[in-house]
């Protein structure tokens, strides 16, 4: 079939909107039918070329909500109709990964996933034809998208597509993160370094967990006033200081706080965040991604003198059992996902959403088709 899609077809490139063809899902995949998409840092990420597993020509868009069209053979937990979120991180329950009880990062169809192919090593996508690579095993970006069975969590289809597709990446990763990852308890204190979609899920999951005082940092400071709705108590302007960062909080908080977050993908900021965190027992939390190359750094001192570094994808949330749950979070006002929307784009303007997030000036846009 066709379907309206914004391909990359090469980094540092802007998207371009063609009808491309998708195939049939085969065995153990669906059709989805995407409704609505966020657009996440980690696609501008990769779009500018510094992920190392950047594919092109891809769809991108791993922030989408839809409805099942097809399914193919063997598929028995969905049917077309259903509404669905599609995860970039699977849930099989039966891999070594999922049966841990550690970790929610299935790797049943992670390394076929991360060559932007089917579990089955092809592509459902094609323009002109030629292939076209999936994404995340996701690809949003397109009306119409083939995902594997257990890449997508069912959901209430009450739940307004518009709004909770952003439970695909941004606000879930933040709030897992705080419960899941860290496990802040009330009282905390937390320190968030970057204050976009993720950093301010994070507060929201802090303030949920009734952390103590919350420390929002960001060099933008058109960012702060969100984040004190969403429960920051002191929000903290690096560029005010001629020292470094960590240092400010260690001395704001009488010896730096007990969890820290790192949501911008920056490196030095990922030292600062550990550095900040309290002798004995702070940790800091990195969820940000960072380019090819690029590398963290801190004295091992630091970790010796009992500071904790820790990362989390999708914020520990294991997608099928536990987003339909998150959902239904939303729906009763308990997740705040209206505040997260500060624009709505058509498909076709999808290259300003990238624009508006490399200028600071929104927090998510939505995409509709
Ligand atoms: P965003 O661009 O919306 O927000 C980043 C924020 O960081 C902005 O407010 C920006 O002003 C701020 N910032 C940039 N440099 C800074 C600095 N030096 N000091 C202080 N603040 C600074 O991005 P986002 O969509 O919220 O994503 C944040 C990061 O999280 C990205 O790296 C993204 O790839 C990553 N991410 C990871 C996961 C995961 O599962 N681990 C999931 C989603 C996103
Ligand atoms: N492909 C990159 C890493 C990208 C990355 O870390 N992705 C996060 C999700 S970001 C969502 O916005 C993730 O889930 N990672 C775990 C995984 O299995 O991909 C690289 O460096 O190669
Ligand atoms: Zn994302
Ligand atoms: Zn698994």
């Amino acid at each position: 079939m066709k379907s309206r899609a914004a391909v990359a077809f090469a980094p540092g490139k802007p998207l371009e909107i063609v009808e491309i063809d998708v195939a049939p899902p085969r065995a153990g995949e669906a059709l989805i039918r995407i409704t609505h998409t966020g657009v996440c840092h980690t696609d501008a990420f990769t779009l500018s070329g510094d992920d190392p597993e950047g594919i092109f020509p891809a769809v991108l868009g791993h922030e989408g909500g839809g409805i099942v069209v097809d399914v193919g053979e063997g598929v028995t937990t969905l049917k077309p109709g259903d509404h669905v979120i599609p995860l970039y991180t699977a849930e099989c329950g039966k891999c070594k990964f999922c049966l841990s009880g550690k970790t929610n990062l299935c790797q049943a169809v992670r390394a076929t996933q991360g060559k932007g192919l089917m579990p089955d090593g092809s592509t459902r996508f094609s323009y002109e034809g030629k292939p076209i690579y999936h994404y995340m095993g996701t690809s949003t970006f397109s009306e119409y998208t083939v995902v594997p069975e257990i890449s997508l969590a069912k959901i209430d289809p009450d739940a307004p597509l518009e709004k909770v597709c952003l439970l695909g990446c941004g606000v879930t990763t933040g709030i897992g993160a705080v419960h899941n990852t860290a496990k802040v308890e009330a009282g905390a204190s937390v320190a968030v370094f970057g204050l976009g979609g993720i950093g301010l899920a994070v507060i929201q999951g802090a303030a949920q967990a009734k952390a103590g005082r919350i420390l929002a940092i960001d060099t933008n400071t058109a960012k702060f006033a969100l984040a004190r709705d969403m429960g920051a108590t002191d929000c903290v302007n690096p560029n005010d200081y001629d020292k470094p960062i960590q240092e400010v909080i260690v001395e704001i908080t009488d010896g730096g706080v007990d969890y820290s977050f790192e949501c911008i993908g920056n490196v030095d900021v990922m030292r600062a965040a550990l550095e900040c965190c309290h002798k004995g027992w702070g940790e800091s939390i990195i969820i940000g991604v960072a380019g090819a190359g690029k590398e963290i750094r801190t004295r091992p001192f630091q970790l010796v003198t009992g500071r904790v570094w820790r990362g989390t994808a999708f914020g520990g949330v294991k997608g099928r059992s536990q987003l339909p749950g998150m959902v239904k979070q939303a729906m009763r006002g308990e997740i705040r996902l209206d505040s997260f929307i500060t624009h709505k784009l058509p498909l076709e303007r999808i290259n300003e959403a990238f624009d508006l997030m490399h200028q600071g000036k929104s927090i998510r846009t939505v995409i509709h088709f």
